[in-house]
């Protein structure tokens, strides 16, 4: 859309800023989510760019998401990180010569080059490719830009869908903490504790950027390169690799099924078969209710497949599935419910907490263990309109924009006081405010 005639002046000034921020950001083909903190191309990161992007330019929107799809693994993969050449391996850790993808993934089909990481982000990019398609759709068909991505969009959730139902209930597993987004989540904190810390030595160059106090610590990274490490050494083969953290994630399925129904669109729109997408989006959202959803806490669990029994945890990652649209009526209003009530409710910031605020775990400042997020906002907030809970989407949605501006476009904000907290012009949270604008 446009800008409405009538927006006051900070949107104007907001717009501009949120601009600013991924004009900043742009490589010349793809966007870092940050200058300092994250120095190449993230997966789920530029979903939500490309998101925002579309109303500044859809061909860069375009661009955003095909140089992701360019790190395409033959398996139908799609990496968590695709690498710029030009950057020292200094600047982030994990870098290359870690994964080690063009050579340890070859079996599995992982690309001579760009270089990338070995694991996954959650399906956010069917959604966003379809997005893009409706903010132009002259241009898109004009440059045949569907054609282009739904055979990569659709082997990417085939993978999903085949190699990573590992607990063969039809939902898609994660095999690592970065794979959610959401690393250091205390949905994990059980599962992890099964695992052995590296034993090597790392530089963790997050902590040149970030505040240690705010990062996971340096005992998760131990885990987190334990697994990283051990999946890289079974080539990336999710047969080959005897998982010992797999979960079934509510956030990542949620995105996935929304994925499904983007397929569905861009399918129907190209003269193509959209029902089995439509067909695969049903099954996905009884798999997801039947698997995860915990009617006496009022919100989604991840499944943990090591014991197959539900984490016994409240996240945001439990309320995600708002953004399914064949939910269930009951099931959506307990979650508004949760979303309104103590575990969630946030008044400081009117933002969706990353985690209980009641909890045990809860901290308003360290990662996904409380502070809140914009790209769960975003989420939430389509989630509720999507369900005709009208009121309270703008009210999220007028939080989401006014603390953007307010933080200077942060990675994060304390629950609690309002803080921003961590990166600074932080591409996602510009690109989503950006959206919302429009
Ligand atoms: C690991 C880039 C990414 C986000 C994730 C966020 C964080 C990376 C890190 O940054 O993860 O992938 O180094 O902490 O958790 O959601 O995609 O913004």
């Amino acid at each position: 859309g446009r800008p409405a005639p009538t927006a006051p002046a900070d949107h104007l000034t907001l717009r501009r800023g949120a601009a600013r921020v991924l004009l900043g950001n742009w490589t010349g083909t793809s966007t870092v989510p940050s200058r300092t903190l994250y120095p190449h191309q993230w997966s789920w990161d530029s979903a939500f760019v490309a998101i925002g992007l579309r109303h500044l330019s859809v061909r860069r929107a375009q661009q955003e998401l095909e140089s992701l799809l360019a790190g395409q693994w033959a398996d139908g993969r799609l990496p968590h990180i695709v690498f710029n050449p030009e950057i020292p391996y200094g600047a982030y850790f994990p870098s290359p010569d870690f994964w080690q993808s063009s050579r340890a993934g070859r079996a599995v089909g992982a690309p001579a080059a760009p270089e990338t990481s070995g694991i996954v982000q959650p399906p956010v990019h069917a959604l966003a490719a379809w997005l893009v398609h409706c903010a132009d759709p002259a241009e898109s068909a004009r440059r045949g830009f569907l054609a282009r991505v739904l055979p990569r969009l659709t082997a990417w959730h085939d993978y999903l869908l085949a190699r990573r139902d590992l607990g063969g209930g039809g939902l898609a597993a994660v095999v690592h903490p970065w794979e959610p987004g959401m690393d250091n989540s205390p949905a994990w904190d059980r599962a992890l504790a099964r695992v052995e810390p590296a034993a090597g030595a790392f530089r963790r160059a997050d902590l040149d950027h970030g505040d240690p106090a705010d990062r996971p610590t340096d005992l998760d990274y131990g885990r987190y390169v334990r697994l990283a490490s051990t999946y890289r050494e079974a080539g990336y083969d999710d047969r080959a690799t005897g998982h010992r953290f797999a979960l079934e994630d509510p956030g990542f399925n949620a995105l996935l099924v929304t994925g499904e129904l983007a397929l569905a669109r861009m399918a129907d729109h190209l003269g193509r078969d959209g029902a089995r997408h439509s067909e695969r989006a049903a099954e996905l959202t009884r798999r997801l209710v039947d698997r995860l959803w915990d009617d006496t806490a009022g919100v989604f669990r991840a499944r943990d497949l090591a014991d197959d029994t539900l984490v016994d945890h409240r996240g945001v990652a439990g309320l995600l599935p708002l953004v399914v649209p064949g939910l269930p009526a009951d099931i959506v209003r307990a979650l508004t419910d949760t979303l309104d009530g103590p575990h969630f409710h946030a008044p400081a910031t009117g933002l969706v907490p990353s985690d209980d605020l009641t909890g045990a775990t809860f901290h308003p400042t360290r990662y996904w263990r409380g502070p809140a997020w914009f790209n769960t906002a975003w989420l939430v907030e389509r989630g509720l309109r999507t369900h005709g809970r009208h009121a309270r989407a703008r009210t999220l949605r007028e939080a989401l924009v006014r603390e953007a501006g307010r933080t200077g476009f942060a990675e994060y904000v304390d629950p609690l006081t309002g803080e921003g907290r961590g990166a600074r012009q932080f591409s996602w949270t510009a690109a989503l405010a950006l959206d919302l604008l429009h």
